[in-house]
C-alpha cells in the first residue's frame, strides 16, 4: 500500500540543497589552494550521528555544559522570550536542546527547525512531533548561513536559537554578517545563542582530538561521503586528522592531511594531492563574553543577559533586536 501523500505541512520545506550543489561545492573546494571542504558538509546522516557520539566523548565539553545551563536557566529564558513566540532554530541537529525551552516557554506559537540534513530533520521533527503534539512544529532545511528571509507578520514575537556555539564556524567578519541578517529577521524578537568561550588550550586541543578517536571518524566522514555522493575514490587510511587550537586566531583549526603523494579522482576528475598536503575542513573559533557582546552590538543586537557555568568554559546570550 502507497504510503499517504504526506500533506504540504508534514513535509520539511527545502530551501536549495541537493547532490548538485555538494558535488560542485566539492570541487570548488578541492581546486582552492589551500584545498578545503566546507565544514557543512560534515552534516549527511553519517556525520550527524557522529556528531552526537562526539557530544558524549569526555573531552568534548560544550554540549553538556551548554545543556545544563539550558536546562538551569530555562526559566529566565523564558520570562525574557514571553508568550506565544514563534522560534526559529539554526542547526538544529538532534533537536535535544530545544526541550528545556519548549517545555518552559508560555504558548510558544511554532517551532520551525533549520537544518541542512533533510533526512536527519525529518526523523527530529517527527519525535518533536510526539512529544509536543499541541505545537506547531515547521522543518525548514536549509543552509542558516544562506538568506533565510521570511515574511514576518508584525503581530508574531520571533525568537531565533542558536545553540552549540556554531556561531564559531563563521570567520568573525561572516559572524557579524550572519548576526546583522538575523537581528533583521528577528526584529522585535531576538536570539539566544550559545558561545564556546576562550581558555585552557590544553582543554581545547583534547575536544578536537579525542582519545576514542570519533572527531577523526567525524572528520574522515567528509572523505567517505565523497565517496558515497560524488563518485570519489579516497582511500581514508591514507589521510589523517589534525586539530589544534590557535592562540592568535582564537581558534581551533581541523584539516585532512595527506599521508602520501596521491591522486584521487572526484566527480571524473583527477586531483592530486602530495605528501602531507591539508586539506581545511572547519574552524571553531572561541570567544570571550565582552568580545562576543562587541561583536553582537556591533551587527545590531541590543546584548542583554550572559549566563556561564561555574568553570566558565561556556557562554548563553540573550541578544535583544528592537
Ligand atoms: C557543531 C560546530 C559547534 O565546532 O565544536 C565538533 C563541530 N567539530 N568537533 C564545534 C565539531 C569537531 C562543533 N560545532
Amino acid at each position: 500500500m502507497t504510503p499517504p501523500a504526506q500533506s504540504a505541512a508534514a513535509r520539511p520545506r527545502e530551501i536549495s540543497s541537493d547532490a548538485e550543489d555538494y558535488s560542485d561545492a566539492l570541487l570548488t573546494g578541492l581546486r582552492k589552494q589551500p584545498k578545503c571542504i566546507p565544514c557543512k558538509y560534515f552534516y549527511d546522516a553519517e556525520g550527524s550521528h557522529l556528531f552526537e557520539r562526539i557530544c558524549e566523548t569526555p573531552e568534548y565539553y560544550p554540549t553538556r555544559t551548554e545543556l545544563s545551563l539550558l536546562r538551569r536557566h530555562a526559566a529566565e529564558f523564558a520570562d525574557l522570550i514571553g508568550p506565544d513566540a514563534e522560534i526559529m532554530e539554526f542547526g538544529a541537529g538532534a533537536g535535544e536542546k530545544i526541550r528545556p525551552l519548549l517545555d518552559a516557554l508560555e504558548r510558544p506559537r511554532a517551532y520551525r527547525p533549520i537544518d541542512i540534513s533533510g533526512a536527519y530533520l525529518k526523523g527530529v521533527a517527527a519525535r518533536l512531533r510526539r512529544e509536543y503534539p499541541a505545537l506547531a512544529i515547521e522543518p525548514i532545511v536549509a543552509d542558516f548561513s544562506g538568506d533565510l528571509s521570511m515574511p514576518n507578520p508584525s503581530s508574531v514575537r520571533r525568537i531565533g536559537f542558536f545553540p552549540g556555539s556554531t556561531i564559531g564556524n563563521f570567520e568573525p567578519e561572516e559572524a557579524r554578517q550572519f548576526l546583522t541578517r538575523s537581528a533583521k529577521l528577528l526584529k522585535g524578537g531576538g536570539l539566544l545563542v550559545g558561545v564556546d568561550l576562550v581558555k585552557d588550550p590544553g582543554v581545547l586541543h583534547a575536544a578536537y582530538n579525542d582519545r576514542a578517536g570519533v572527531t577523526a571518524s567525524f572528520n574522515k566522514n567528509l572523505l567517505a561521503r565523497a565517496n558515497r555522493e560524488a563518485g570519489a575514490d579516497f582511500d581514508c587510511d591514507r589521510f589523517a586528522h589534525y586539530a589544534f587550537y590557535n592562540p592568535m586566531q582564537r581558534r581551533i583549526e581541523v584539516y585532512l592531511v595527506s599521508m602520501a603523494a596521491q591522486r584521487v579522482t572526484i566527480c571524473g576528475r583527477q586531483f592530486a594531492f602530495a605528501d602531507g598536503e591539508a586539506i581545511h575542513t572547519e574552524w571553531s573559533y572561541k570567544y570571550t563574553v565582552e568580545d562576543f557582546r562587541a561583536l553582537a552590538a556591533s551587527a545590531g543586537f541590543v546584548p542583554h543577559a550572559v549566563w556561564c557555568d561555574p568553570g566558565r568554559l561556556f557562554s548563553v546570550h540573550w541578544l535583544e533586536s528592537p
